[in-house]
This record gives structure tokens, sequence and C-alpha cells, in this order.
């Protein structure tokens, strides 16, 4: 905890938009936690408080709201430039009835253990509903400490969820996120660098080019790496199609450079649709931005706009874009609780498309 700290009740709405956290599965009971008493300068506060939680990816399936987070926990893994101390074991899901209500604690859905290939440090995860059943897809080392990504299937939002015996075949990288369009076609985004490993691949080939987070990144001057995109096979298990990389452009049509850090693509891509556009919404890793580029099509190029959310306390930027009942939030995380780098707590706030089409940058400090 940081220095600031006072037991406050949970169960305070500090902001109309902030829900505080509330304990485990119970919906109305007020707990003691240590908050910081400098809340005021957040946007937003906490969505949980009685574990810690991040990379939050939001859904409305069946009109309720569905969130699908990292669960951080401190290890005693030491903390390095590959996010080795990112390491999570499992994950649980939450829901809401609306952005600004109570939140639930559905409990733990998957564990390490439930998944045989997988080792440690599952990572950002996502979800999709498809025919009435439920698709958490998720990063994990495997035992040679390389990130695949898997799909666990169930028959509700809230799980239980069964895994698939292997990962799926062709994936690797990070921070897996599954876009429906509006045809019915479900594509998966996915990849980061340093720690998230894209940097060791070329054409969806693996090439070992060191152990630095930054061996194997283009040269400052080449253009950067992007996510990576792969059609979902019909049964939601598999991909379609050989993964293809996506360029993002700037304003002359020209590829972002890996030297621009403040628009070049690091990890967590998102996508949603506005006004028949596809936004592309990334974290740029180590200058904290939350960036957006805009195309015509799922597989780009996408166009860089400029910057969704300005950097929040804490090392890590991740978060996703929901529509609401025909309201935008975005749900995002910082370390507001444990003023620790792997210790984060989600968050949930406004977001607005202007008229032509720009989204108002949101500053998570007051
Ligand atoms: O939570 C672990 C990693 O940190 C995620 O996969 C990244 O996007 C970053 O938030």
């Amino acid at each position: 905890m940081n220095n600031l700290v006072k037991l406050i009740p949970a169960y305070c709405a500090l902001f109309a938009i902030a829900s505080c956290g509330k304990p485990s599965e119970t919906t109305d009971v007020t707990s003691e936690i240590e908050v910081s008493d400098t809340t005021s300068k957040y946007l937003s506060q906490p969505l949980i408080s009685d574990h810690y939680t991040a990379d939050p990816s939001a859904h409305v399936f069946d009109g309720k709201i569905y969130i699908y987070p990292s669960h951080d926990v401190e290890s005693d893994v030491p903390e390095d430039d590959l996010g080795a101390h990112f390491n999570m074991m499992d994950y649980h899901v939450y829901s809401m009835d609306s952005p600004s209500g109570a939140i639930t604690d559905h409990g733990k859905v998957l564990g390490a253990e439930d998944v045989p290939w997988a080792k440690r440090q599952l990572w950002a995860p996502d979800a999709a509903e498809k025919d009435g059943k439920y698709y958490l897809y998720f990063p994990a080392k495997d035992d040679k400490d390389i990130f695949k990504i898997g799909v666990a299937v169930g028959d509700s939002p809230i799980g239980p969820f069964t895994a698939q015996p292997e990962p799926i075949k062709g994936s690797y990288s990070i921070d897996p996120s599954v876009f429906e369009d509006s045809d019915g076609s479900y594509y998966m985004y996915f990849g980061g660098i340093w720690g998230g490993q894209l940097q060791k691949y070329r054409n969806n080939k693996f090439e070992d080019k060191g152990a630095a987070p930054t061996d194997g990144l283009p040269a400052d001057d080449e253009p950067a790496l992007g996510p990576i995109i792969a059609k979902m096979s019909d049964d939601m298990l598999q991909f379609a199609e050989t993964p293809k990389e996506i360029k993002i452009l700037d304003e002359n049509g020209a590829p972002i450079l890996n030297g621009d850090n403040d628009r070049r693509f690091f990890e967590a891509a998102w996508i949603h649709k506005y006004m028949d556009k596809y936004y592309l919404s990334y974290s740029t890793g180590d200058t904290h931005f939350i960036a957006y580029a805009i195309a015509d099509n799922p597989y780009g190029p996408f166009t860089y706009q400029g910057v969704v959310l300005n950097p929040v306390e804490g090392w890590t930027n991740h978060h996703s874009i929901v529509e609401v009942d025909g309201n935008w939030f975005i749900y995002y995380h910082d370390t507001q609780l444990s003023g620790k780098t792997h210790l984060r707590n989600i968050k949930v706030a406004p977001l607005k498309h202007l008229e032509d089409g720009s989204i108002q940058t949101i500053n998570p400090l007051n």
C-alpha cells in the first residue's frame, strides 16, 4: 500500500460513474478496505478492492456487462523488463447491471492447473459469445516459456469454462481480444512486444534474436511491429486463416516507425466499431498511452488518430471499450490501491465520440 492510506467503508460512490468495489459474490455488503485518501485526484475509483485486477475486457452479453480481467497477485518473482513479476495464475469473471452500479465477483472460473499446456503467467484475457456458447481466450506461457493463446468453453458468461487441451494452432504472443463484426464474423487481434514476445516473430515464425526485451525489434527508422489479426473458425476454437500483421499508418499514409514510441503499437489491441468504422485502440506501452487508429475494414491499414486515454498510474495501460445502452465506456486499470506496477485495480469511465468521429481524450487523473 502507498503511504497515504486510511480505512474507509468500501460501499461509497465517490464519483457518479464509479462504484466502489465490493467483496466477492455479494451485492450489498459493506466492507472495510484500505484506500488512498487522495481519491479525489482520480477520475474514477477502483471497481474491486478485495483483490487485484487488471486488463479488463468488458462485453455486454444478454443485456448485462461482463468483465474478464487479469487477476494480479503478489509473488516472489522479482520485477524485470519482461514482466516476470506479472505472475498471475487464474481468472475471475465479474458482472455489472450498469457501469455505475454494483459489481459482482463470480469467483474463479479457470486456473493454470485446469489448462494442460499452460505453466504460468496467465495474462490479459478476453471472451466472446456465439450461439449460446461462451469462449474465454487467454495467453499463458508453456513449459518452454513461450506465450501461446488458449481457449476455454462454457455455457454461461460466468463459466465454468473448460480449457481445450492444446493452445490455438498458430497462436503466439499475448493479449487476445476477439471482435464480433456486424456480419457475424469473429476476429482475434493479439500481440505485445517486450515480455509479450511479439518481437521474436516474423511472418508467424519464431526467430529468437536474444533475451533482452528489445532484441528482435525493428530499427527505430523501420516500420513498427503491428498487432496480429486472424479470423476465427466457425467453432471459435481455431484460426480460420493464416494470421496477418496489421499496419498502422500516420496521417501521410506512411507506416508508424518503431522509434515513434508515443504512437507505435506495444500491446493491448482492442477493436470497436462506430459509425461503420473500425477503431483499433492499443497501448503504446513504455510511453503509457492508449492510442487509436481507424480503418474501413477489420484488417486495416489503420490510420493513427490520437489518444483515447492518457497515462495512468502504474507502468502498464490496458483497456477495453464497450457500448452500453447507446453510451460508450472505457474499462481500464491503474495502481491506485497498491502503488505497485503488478498489483492493479480495474476502473470504468465514460468515453465520448465527437461529431467528427474522433474520441475525446480521457485523463485518468483530475
Ligand atoms: O497483465 C499482464 C500484461 O500487462 C498484459 O498482458 C499487458 O497488456 C499488460 O497490461
